[in-house]
């Protein structure tokens, strides 16, 4: 991206002021990002745009009208909690002609303010993450009233494993970029894993397990931290808000946040689950969702982990064997090396199921 294309798209917007300056933020695999500034009479003013993958997301009007649903709602509990929302909840930015998106042939574009004295991070600390898992749990709390059957699935089944491992099988069967010989190790694994996996859409099929508004893509950096205080400000990337299970967005949270190790290491023997950052973030997502969940929810958060460790990894090796068309690369066997972590992690986190079910009960009393 240029900036001269910026500067084509950026009149589209209901902005003041003159670009002066223009990054591209590289942590999403999915949508292309960028962070402005601008020089409005003297005021710098910060926003980020975004190229919203159309691949990815089939229908980004709808997604922007559950974004801006979404955040209505969002805005409204936190006054009624007394809280201002300004820099608690992203706002989206409409256009000139007062839409929630620019489409031209250059794509798919939307602007929301940056938040201000705001960071956010793939790795944090444990105490750091104790307030992201605050975050993921406050922005559930506030949507519990809101009813998850009127939002839009923005793709239809998402966190469904037992779909992700059908999308799986179809890739062996095609072998589209002739990769399948290279990858038995870990079809075998992932097929061994199977049943274990589909936990949560068992339990859902059941009756046993509620749909609620969540997240579901709990990245740590999903979540600004206040750079004066360190505390949870808001939680971004609302393009998934969907109907889920809590153990989603626990379990995300915790797969990608609490690894010693990023997402892609290639060495796997650097990968294992950290117990403080787990329980920290645990803490702290408690805290902020023990007074709605039930019991039975908090007490099968551990499946959570082990569910989304392993759904990735399907979903990362069945991209590699379709060719790298849905996840940003940025190496030919990126798409690899990224489901062999997560098989890793899926691994170590495992072997300390008893523990994690012991600190989970602890924390909530039993
Ligand atoms: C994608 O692009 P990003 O970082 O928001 C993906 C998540 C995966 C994640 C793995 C819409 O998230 O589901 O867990 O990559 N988002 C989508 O890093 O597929
Ligand atoms: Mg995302």
């Amino acid at each position: 991206m240029e900036a001269k294309e910026i500067l084509d798209i950026l009149p589209h917007f209901a902005l003041e002021g003159r670009l002066t300056e223009a990054k591209e933020l590289k942590s999403g695999n999915i949508n292309a990002t960028y962070r402005l500034a601008l020089d409005d009479h003297g005021i710098r003013r910060e926003y980020i745009l975004q190229r919203i993958n159309t691949y990815v997301f089939r229908d980004p009007e709808r997604m922007m009208k559950n974004i801006a649903a979404v955040t209505d709602h969002l805005r409204a509990a936190l006054l009624k909690a007394g809280e201002p929302p300004d820099r608690r909840v992203l706002r989206v930015i409409p256009t000139a002609e007062g839409k929630l998106l620019h489409t031209d042939s250059s794509g798919c574009w939307r602007v929301y303010p940056f938040i201000s004295g705001a960071f956010a991070r793939d790795t944090v600390d444990a105490a750091a993450f104790r307030e992201v898992g605050r975050g993921f749990g406050r922005f559930q709390q506030l949507l519990a009233d809101y009813p998850a059957e009127r939002l839009y699935e923005s793709i239809p089944d998402f966190h469904n494993t037992e779909k992700r491992y059908e999308q799986l099988s179809a890739a062996i069967k095609a072998d589209a970029a002739g990769r399948v010989k290279e990858v038995q190790p870990e079809i075998q694994f992932l097929f061994a894993h199977r049943e274990r996996l589909c936990g949560i859409v068992r339990l859902i099929a059941r009756g046993e397990m509620p749909l609620r508004v969540t997240h579901n893509d709990t990245k740590s950096n999903n979540v600004m931290l206040d750079k004066a205080t360190g505390r949870a400000l808001c939680v971004i990337d609302l393009d998934t808000v969907m109907p889920g299970s809590v153990l989603y967005d626990y379990g995300d949270a915790i797969r990608f946040g609490a690894s010693t190790a990023p997402e892609d290491e290639p060495d796997t023997g650097k990968i294992a689950l950290d117990m403080e950052k787990t329980a920290a973030f645990t803490q702290g997502f408690i805290e902020e969702t023990g007074g709605f969940l039930r019991q039975d929810e908090l007490q099968r958060l551990p499946l959570g982990i082990e569910a989304m460790t392993g759904e990735v990894a399907v979903r990362f090796l069945a991209d590699y064997l379709n060719g790298d068309r849905y996840f940003k690369i940025n190496f030919p066997c990126h798409n690899l090396v990224r489901a062999r972590a997560q098989i890793a992690l899926l691994r170590d986190v495992e072997s300390k199921r008893e523990a994690l079910q012991k600190m989970v009960d602890e924390l909530i009393g039993l």
